[in-house]
């Protein structure tokens, strides 16, 4: 069960801030699902959100990171755990009880547990070993923290209550169908609602609900469009007898033709970043001004596009690309996925089961218009087939109003992209196939962009849109020098010049995410990732411009301003 309304009438008890903490190493933990929470010490303190093996005693650390706290309840009955994320996988107990386990990281969790009105403990065992799930390799390129990342809460569950009311628009004169969920205990057949729209008059409405679930049509009064120049919300307010929840939402109709992506009917090119949630010394358990400074310094290079890679993304960094009119691509954790997962009945299962999640959790978020899998996927084998249709049709299902895509580096010969609305590919010209002569040739960049054209141009593909998902190459912060050496910021700005003003000019290419926004923590690879740091960001880790930026902002800004 996942919910996640902007307001809610129900007791909410914030349990973000100190934990008693304990650290097990992997020499001593036993399995997690082995793991007994009983006549633990904690000897130490950790804050939630975090990750414990960002702080410099435990830097590099694997095992299992426990935390414990108490809390209070006023209610007594069924109430939810929720948390935002974990890492890599985690199990929750109250009062000794288990009440959850997790094994999808990065995804949102909710589970349920009775409990009295009083005081409570709840305990948290967080694994971040690779053992602890299938759905994480230790290639994948950023780093495996552990910890509870995001923010956690604990809500009771009134008879009646609501989880979710998703918001689809159905044209641009504010029609909607707005889909309910209720909870588990609510029976089948009629029940009296009464929804309102940006605060204004309720009306009444009695819906049918079956399987906990009922769906209705309705027009927001004085609509206003969600675009990138206006990005306009409207909030809408369910209630029932017992329970009422607020969701916000946008007004914006998306479409795939003629290769073009449509935005309210209108053609918009995506020029952008993919973005790690990194912070330099701390890893993924960014707070709400780390978001948002990262969007204002993307505004500030004239980005309108960014590419969640390669995990569900933080529900208020969403939050805040509604606000400032950002068009996001998200997607489901995944990474060079080889044909052995594809075809593992574990993973796969996993995989859909966390799509459906993100899916369902960001589904009022008008900035999310693009969901994704899958990234650079053995996509050319067999084993991907099924799969990559389950997952298209898992989305579908769940939202048919926005594009399926997913992130290829097969090219021709990738099999599945038949299942994407949008077709995107990965390409490193300038980068990883550099020779020997100085300066480096940047002319393999436009032999690349027509093979991607040719590919779109195919009858099976006619008509789909053409994303360049990533393409970029590396620079060390305050390295320089005449020539342009590769991991110099002069051979980076020269590369994403030309790149930026190729697929600006290329009106067959309808989104560009540069690779990538800021450097971001993964491991030393080799010779591969100096500083182990994946080092193709136009920032540095603290978020301090390289040369590539101003070049990036003029190419952006001039394609913006015609
Ligand atoms: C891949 C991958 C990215 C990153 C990139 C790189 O395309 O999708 O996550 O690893 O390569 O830096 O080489």
């Amino acid at each position: 069960m996942n919910t996640y309304p902007l307001f809610t009438r129900r007791e909410i008890t914030d349990l973000d801030g100190i934990w008693k903490f304990r650290f097990i190493s992997e020499e001593e933990a036993p399995t997690l699902k082995d793991f007994s929470p009983k006549g633990i010490v904690y000897d130490s303190i950790e804050t939630v959100p975090g990750c414990f093996d960002a702080t410099q005693q435990l830097a590099g650390k694997r095992g299992i990171g426990l935390y414990r706290r108490t809390f209070c309840i006023t209610k007594s009955g069924r109430h939810i755990f929720s948390c935002g994320g974990f890492l890599l996988a985690a199990r929750v107990f109250i009062d000794g009880v288990e009440i959850g386990f997790t094994d999808q990281p990065y995804s949102k969790e909710a589970f349920e547990f009775e409990a009295d009105a009083g005081e409570h403990e709840i305990i948290i065992a967080c694994d971040n070993r690779f053992s602890a799930t299938p759905m994480w390799e230790p290639f994948y390129d950023f780093y495996a923290y552990g910890g509870i990342i995001r923010h956690t809460d604990i809500m009771d569950i009134p008879a009646g209550a609501i989880q979710r009311a998703a918001v689809f628009p159905l044209d641009l004169e504010g029609n909607v169908k707005v889909a309910i969920t209720f909870d588990s205990a609510v029976s089948d057949g009629d029940i009296a609602l009464s929804i309102s729209f940006d605060g204004g008059d309720a009306i009444n409405k009695t819906v049918k609900v079956s399987g906990g679930k009922a769906a209705l049509e309705l027009a927001v009064p004085n609509p206003t469009l969600w675009s990138t120049d206006a990005p306009n919300l409207h909030t809408i307010a369910v209630a029932t007898e017992n329970d009422a929840i607020v969701e916000r939402f946008g007004i914006r109709t998306l479409e795939a033709k003629n290769k073009e992506i449509l935005l309210n009917g209108k053609p918009v090119k995506l020029l952008g970043y993919n973005r790690h949630e990194s912070d330099a010394d701390l890893g993924p358990a960014l707070g709400p001004q780390q978001h948002l400074q990262d969007l204002k310094l993307l505004k500030e290079m004239n980005c309108n596009f960014i590419r969640g890679c390669h995990y569900p993304q933080h529900q208020g960094f969403l939050d805040l690309c509604d606000e400032m009119g950002f068009l996001v691509w998200e997607e489901a954790l995944s990474w060079g996925n080889k044909a052995e997962h594809l075809g593992d009945p574990i993973f796969s299962t996993k995989l859909v089961e966390a799509t459906a999640t993100m899916v369902r959790t960001s589904i009022n978020h008008p900035s999310v218009i693009l969901w994704g899998f899958l990234n650079e996927s053995h996509s050319d084998t067999p084993e991907s087939y099924p799969l990559i249709k389950k997952l298209s049709e898992t989305i579908r299902e769940n939202d048919p109003s926005r594009l399926v895509t997913f992130a290829s580096n097969r090219y021709e010969k990738d099999i599945c992209l038949e299942f994407a609305d949008v077709l995107s590919f990965n390409i490193y010209p300038g980068w990883y196939d550099v020779g020997m002569d100085l300066p480096y040739p940047l002319e393999p960049i436009e032999p690349w962009l027509e093979r991607l054209c040719a590919i779109t141009d195919q009858p099976k593909n006619a008509g789909k849109p053409l994303i360049v998902s990533e393409i970029g190459g590396a620079a060390i912060y305050g390295c320089h020098d005449r020539i342009g050496s590769q991991w110099t910021e002069e051979y980076q700005a020269r590369l994403l010049r030309r790149i930026c003003e190729d697929i600006v000019a290329n009106d067959a290419i309808a989104g560009l995410a540069l690779w990538m926004f800021a450097d971001s923590r993964t491991y030393v690879c080799g010779q591969m990732r100096p500083r182990g740091f994946n080092n193709k960001g136009t920032l540095d880790e603290y978020r301090r411009p390289k040369l590539a930026f101003d070049d990036v902002k003029e190419v952006f800004g001039n394609y913006f301003s015609k």
